[in-house]
């Protein structure tokens, strides 16, 4: 194809999530770039892989979804540690934890360490859509009354979605808020940092927002993965334990026009607002 097409990237771990297959949205042939060229020795898969959900009303299915599929059993099957931490969009594979699908391991959160001894909690994030509202206030709030809010959200979203109504949904509420949605993302991360802190680990990881971001907030580190529908992002753990986000669209789009070399030299991508704005716009458009 090109010159870096031939390039192969080595981790020692790979987090992606909100890859939203089953729909038109999920960008497959960039994804499938970015699975055949990179490799490690954990592969987390962070929720919303299958947009189950969105499928139950109309669905997109072609070749290329079921490559994506593959080529991540494919990896499981060739030694890489791949698990599966579902999401909202593919909450059916929550019946499924703790189980093991040959290889590939469904868990509802997973802790991961990094090769410098750092404990990272690995979970989807959409536990947080209901009390992002309330994030400064919950902070005060007792234990009990914190877990109570969260159980409260999973199993109001659960029942609305049996009795037909559609999950509470970050797009519709953008839509009339849309100016807010840089308060969102910041409540968005309030909340989840604070379950870290509770925790007590030394970061978090999680997607579901579309927005991709590695942040240290009060001494926590907080890394969302991004999504494979608009900004296509990915985060990887180098083999010094290093985190850093990949812009997979960015780094295929230079491999077009540049040569290799080139294209190495911007792998390193940690702007302080990463695919932010693209992802502004994506929320007006994407139920997450
Ligand atoms: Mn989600």
């Amino acid at each position: 194809m090109n010159a870096l097409s031939q390039n192969r990237f080595r981790f020692r771990a790979i987090w992606i999530s909100d890859v939203h297959l089953g729909t038109r949205g999920a960008n497959t042939e960039l994804l499938l770039d970015f699975l055949r060229r990179t490799e490690s020795d954990y592969l987390y898969l962070v929720g919303d892989i299958v947009d189950i959900w969105r499928m139950r009303k109309s669905w997109y299915w072609d070749q290329t979804h079921n490559d994506v599929i593959q080529k991540i059993l494919r990896k499981a099957r060739k030694g890489t540690r791949v698990i599966y931490v579902p999401g909202n969009h593919d909450e059916s594979f929550r019946d499924f934890t703790r189980h093991r699908f040959g290889r590939v391991a469904v868990l509802d959160e997973a802790l991961h360490i990094t090769a410098d001894g750092k404990r990272f909690l690995v979970m989807h994030g959409d536990q947080f859509d209901g009390i992002v509202k309330y994030a400064k206030w919950l902070a005060f709030v007792g234990d009990t009354a914190y877990n109570m809010a969260l159980n409260f959200n999973t199993w109001f979203n659960r029942w609305r979605r049996r009795l037909g109504f559609s999950y509470w949904s970050l797009s519709a509420y953008l839509k009339h808020k849309v100016k807010n949605a840089v308060e969102y993302i910041s409540n968005y991360e309030t909340a989840v940092v604070a379950e870290a802190r509770r925790r007590k680990v030394d970061g978090v990881i999680c997607g579901h927002i579309h927005s991709a971001e590695i942040r240290e907030v009060g001494g926590i580190v907080y890394c969302n993965d991004g999504d494979w529908v608009e900004s296509c992002t990915a985060l990887v753990e180098h083999l010094d334990g290093r985190l850093e986000i990949l812009y997979w669209s960015k780094l295929f789009e230079a491999d077009l026009s540049t040569s290799a070399t080139e294209v190495a030299a911007c792998d390193s991508s940690l702007s302080p607002t990463p695919g932010f704005l693209r992802s502004m716009a994506s929320f007006a458009r994407l139920k997450l």
